[in-house]
């Protein structure tokens, strides 16, 4: 007889940081974890996930995934979103995880094996200045990692996202509402790619370098960074111009050769099919959590496997370890699969989800534990460590918001 999903529970946590989980358990004692964390609106999803998907579940036979998905996707009639598609996602993840464990297998041998003997990775070094970002530059190439992002203060601006002062940063800051950023997208592009030449003349030839400028551009503005860049011979630009208009790319690529990445904020593959078949970026970012889980995201994968579009996943420390590791085992399994990135966690983190993930050589690795290979610290997953926090807002001088 078919197993079946006895109890779904979400948990809504802060440990350091906010993270939505679900649980599902079945009748014959097997768990499968999902990730539901989409930053600044978590609540949402576990509410979808809780009064609308959890009754759903009860009963099913957790081995039907791809069933599932379709019952959650086209049943509802109100298609795609992130809040829907995150919290599809999680279903999704939790049973793939529960069908790894069933079989005894790390999820990586259940999606064909690995065609790769380790998985590359990047690292995020920022600094006000050029000193203190060649500082964590030097930290990321001294523990063995070879591609870094590399962000920086822009002189005039009092805040940059992306950067801080410390030397520890979180995208979302908790308080009651957003904070509030002006942002001078001359004075950016005055400023960055000399920072971004300093870097390269810093480290030399060999090591990948990124840049994000989330979504904060035009598109003939975009196109000068890209081209200013061009002599820096970047590994990606990233997010240069808002990710909804796709047209906005052609433009780009029209003028510079420097590689394109964007999709961190897509959530389905008809948010990326105009890009990927018409070849308007180089890699796709959707992140497993919020397109849909792996049964989804293995479709885009596969779409940009035809069209030379490489994989690489969005990573920031609001993907929890539970996303990240479904991630590092699609990474190693899947040809198309470029790099991972992995901003890295607060300690406390990844105490309250112990993985089986790991580093080694400034790359990445699966594990080889049945399943997503995570596990869940119950005592770092309170409800009342929960506090609400909000990705900051941009606006320009005039006091317009920034079209990210
Ligand atoms: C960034 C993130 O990691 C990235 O590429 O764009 O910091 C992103 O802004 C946050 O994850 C938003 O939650
Ligand atoms: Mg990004």
């Amino acid at each position: 007889m078919a197993d079946v999903i006895e109890k779904v529970e979400v948990l809504v946590s802060s440990p350091s940081r906010n993270y939505v989980t679900l649980r599902l358990t079945t009748r014959d004692g097997i768990v499968g974890l999902g990730d539901a964390t989409v930053n600044g609106r978590e609540l949402s999803v576990a509410a979808y996930l809780r009064d609308h998907v959890g009754p759903l579940l009860i009963g099913r036979d957790p081995g039907r995934i791809e069933d599932t998905w379709q019952y959650l996707y086209r049943g509802v009639y109100w298609r795609r979103g992130p809040i829907g598609m995150a919290a599809i996602g999680a279903v999704d993840l939790a049973l793939w995880d529960i069908l790894g464990k069933r079989t005894g297998q790390p999820l990586y041998a259940l999606f064909g094996g690995r065609v790769r003997d380790r998985l590359a990775t990047y690292r995020h070094a920022f600094g006000w200045d050029l000193p203190a970002l060649l500082d964590q530059v030097d930290a990321h190439l001294d523990a063995g990692f070879t591609n870094i992002r590399v962000q920086s203060g822009v002189p005039g601006l009092e805040v940059v996202y992306g950067v801080s002062r410390e030397t520890v940063y979180e995208p979302a800051g908790r308080a009651a509402a957003p904070a509030e950023e002006i942002f001078d997208a001359e004075a950016y592009l005055r400023h960055m790619p000399g920072v971004i030449a300093g870097v390269r003349e810093h480290v030399g030839e060999g090591v990948g370098l990124l840049h994000d400028a989330h979504h904060r551009l035009t598109p003939i503005q975009a196109a000068r960074l890209g081209k200013a860049l061009e002599p820096v011979g970047m590994f990606w630009l990233e997010d240069v111009t808002p990710a909804e208009d796709q047209d906005a790319l052609r433009l780009v690529r029209q003028h510079t050769t420097t590689p394109l990445a964007i999709g961190e904020v897509f959530n389905t593959i008809w948010d990326c099919q105009y890009l990927i078949q018409n070849r308007l970026i180089d890699y796709i970012r959707a992140a497993v959590v919020h397109a849909g889980g792996i049964s989804h995201i293995r479709k885009i994968f596969a779409l940009a496997e035809v069209h030379g579009v490489q994989a690489a996943p969005h990573g920031p420390s609001d993907v929890s370890p539970i996303s990240l590791a479904a991630s590092i085992h699609l990474g190693v399994a899947t040809h198309n699969f470029a790099i991972q990135e992995y901003m890295g966690y607060p300690e406390r983190v990844h105490q309250a989800f112990p993985h089986a993930w790991h580093v080694a050589e400034g790359h990445l690795q699966p594990g080889d534990e049945p399943g997503l290979g995570v596990e869940l610290n119950d005592e770092l997953h309170s409800a009342d460590d929960y506090e609400a926090a909000y990705l900051p807002i941009a606006r320009r001088r005039d006091g317009t918001l920034t079209d990210w």
